[in-house]
């Protein structure tokens, strides 16, 4: 369900709603990294064509992977697709984006076993994995899902991995219309299905699945994907070596109105602002200058959410998901949070890709509506997982402030009894790029007689200028011009910040984008003065402009008068 991801390297934003992109990146998959994957050994699983090769020659791996390719086709030829399919093609004449918020009609002319380019980088192909790789249930939740999508999406799992790891693909219908859109799939091998007797959301969906899946690892997936090449191994590989990793693969865009297969970049993780926003983020500077291997995984704050691999012991251990969630939204972060928290770790294997249709709207409706539902289920993991720092998110989604999100104390103790880390401690070692907000934003003007400190907008380089003028407004309300925010030794209006133009006397004052490391910007009060902490001068004045001067007592254009407003 619903919109979560990146950019594609040609530039084509694709992640709509709650998650958007952090700008298109070119030249995907070409970062380096220092991860190596160790202990394998054997040939990678790839499939040569049965015709080409001498069977008998062949490394009995080879041998297996060509003859499970052959009866995976053999027996999914025995489901009637032609059947499944044209009973539900769109009609002419009809909005083939109307149902599910994709093109359905060009979702309908596809094969539902298409070839899709190999968008991984070049190095992943000589990359080796285990050949004792634990196998997976593949969980498949829906509701309402366009037939032809469902069913590319399980073809290509049973595809393109190889048919060993594949223990089972347990689809969860989450009431929708038609019950036949999963029953009549249980036809393919391996594809069981699950149907809730009412609507139930995507997180009760997956915990259902997740209770009846015997192998030992779950694969979680979007109900419109097509996994690429060698997805699978590089994601169970990970989890093999340690059980406490929890690992997504690129998600590639599959584009909704042509179905275009788009390569995403390689370069971002996931990340979130105080309203619990999803976004797609550059990975840090550091850590991209020192990754070396395109092929090692990428530490990542949060995960999207739609498709990932967890350990199912472990995905049990930590508390499955918090069931009280609805329908969609929001347990992503619940789930991240509890991941890094309590012991375990969150990355993007970049040698596995999956494409998914990114839309633009959900094409269901949420029962409580779209917007209460995020909000509890939000607030949910604010009340549990963030501490003190909830503040922040409160500050951010005021709308939150008072909305009811049932009790949560179940999951508080779940917290506790896994004796998990503080959201402190998550912000310093996870994700330190994230800034808490100041914990006061008082606002004053700056006042001089009646005169007052202002923004005077640009000259003709650009620069922003300070001077002063006439005090507008009265008490409460003054001009958005002369309010101040004092913080951290910035004088600040939003994200512009006071900054002398150089250190000598008699140098001009103007606002530049606040650094917290630039020594132009710190300024003090003292006294009556307002002194600019490194050169000692004191902010002076000459109509209408201002200026940095040595402090002078009783000179009435130094003296300054700081009155709050809010
Ligand atoms: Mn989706």
């Amino acid at each position: 369900p619903g919109s979560w991801g990146p950019s594609t390297t040609s530039g084509r934003t694709a992640s709509p709603g709650r998650q958007h992109p952090a700008g298109s990146q070119p030249g995907a998959g070409l970062q380096g990294g220092s991860r190596r994957c160790t202990g394998r050994t054997g040939p990678a699983l790839r499939i040569p064509q049965p015709h080409q090769v001498h069977t008998e020659l062949l490394h009995p791996l080879y041998r297996q992977v060509i003859s499970t390719f052959q009866t995976e086709k053999g027996k999914l030829s025995a489901f009637d697709e032609k059947t499944y399919l044209s009973s539900k093609f769109i009609k002419q004449g009809e909005d083939p984006y109307r149902q599910h918020a994709f093109n359905q009609l060009e979702s309908d002319k596809l094969s539902s076993d298409r070839p899709i380019r190999d968008t991984r980088h070049y190095r992943c192909t000589s990359v080796h994995y285990d050949s004792d790789l634990p196998s997976t249930s593949v969980i498949i939740t829906f509701h309402n899902e366009a037939r032809s999508t469902l069913l590319r999406t399980i073809k290509s799992v049973l595809i393109r991995s190889p048919a060993s790891l594949i223990q089972e693909i347990i689809l969860v219908d989450d009431f929708s219309a038609d019950p036949d859109d999963c029953q009549l799939l249980t036809k393919i091998p391996k594809v069981k299905c699950l149907r809730n007797s009412r609507r139930e959301g995507l997180i009760r969906s997956r915990v259902r699945g997740a209770d009846v899946a015997v192998a030992p690892v779950l694969t979680f997936l979007d109900s419109h994907c097509e996994v690429n090449n060698e997805w699978l191994q590089p994601l169970l590989q990970r989890v093999k070596e340690d059980h406490t990793r929890v690992v997504s693969p690129i998600i590639d865009v599959i584009s909704l109105d042509n179905f275009a297969y788009l390569a995403a970049s390689a370069d971002l993780r996931g990340g979130f602002d105080w309203s619990l926003h999803f976004k797609w983020e550059q990975i840090p500077i550091e850590q991209k200058m020192s990754r070396s291997d395109p092929t090692s995984s990428i530490r990542t704050p949060v995960i999207a959410g739609g498709i990932f691999i967890i350990d199912k012991s472990w995905f049990n251990q930590l508390g499955k998901y918090d069931t009280q969630m609805d329908i969609w939204g929001g347990e992503n972060f619940e789930l991240s949070f509890r991941v890094w928290m309590c012991s375990g770790s969150l990355e993007i294997v970049p040698c596995s890709r999956v494409g998914h249709v990114f839309r633009k709207r959900h094409p269901y409706e949420f029962p409580d509506g779209n917007a209460l539902t995020y909000i509890k289920n939000t607030k949910r993991t604010a009340e549990v997982w963030m501490d003190e720092y909830k503040q922040y998110y409160y500050q951010a989604r005021p709308s939150a402030i008072g909305k009811a999100f049932g009790s949560v104390s179940e999951r508080a103790e779940l917290r506790k009894n896994l004796d998990c880390k503080s959201f402190q401690w998550y912000l310093q070692n996870v994700y330190p790029e994230l800034k808490v907000p100041e914990k006061e934003t008082i606002t004053r003007v700056i006042k001089q007689g009646g005169n007052c400190l202002e923004s005077q907008g640009q000259d003709t380089a650009g620069n922003v200028l300070a001077g002063v003028g006439v005090c507008k407004g009265t008490g409460k309300k003054m001009a958005s011009t002369q309010e101040w925010v004092f913080g951290e030794a910035l004088i600040r209006q939003q994200d512009k910040c006071l900054s002398i133009s150089s250190f000598s006397t008699g140098a001009l004052v103007m606002l530049e984008s606040c650094n917290l490391k630039d020594s132009r910007q710190k300024w003090k009060l003292k006294g009556h003065f307002l002194q600019h902490i490194s050169s000692g001068l004191c902010l002076d004045t000459n109509l209408p402009r201002v200026l940095i001067n040595p402090c002078q007592l009783d000179l009435l254009s130094q003296l300054w008068e700081l009155i709050q407003v809010t």
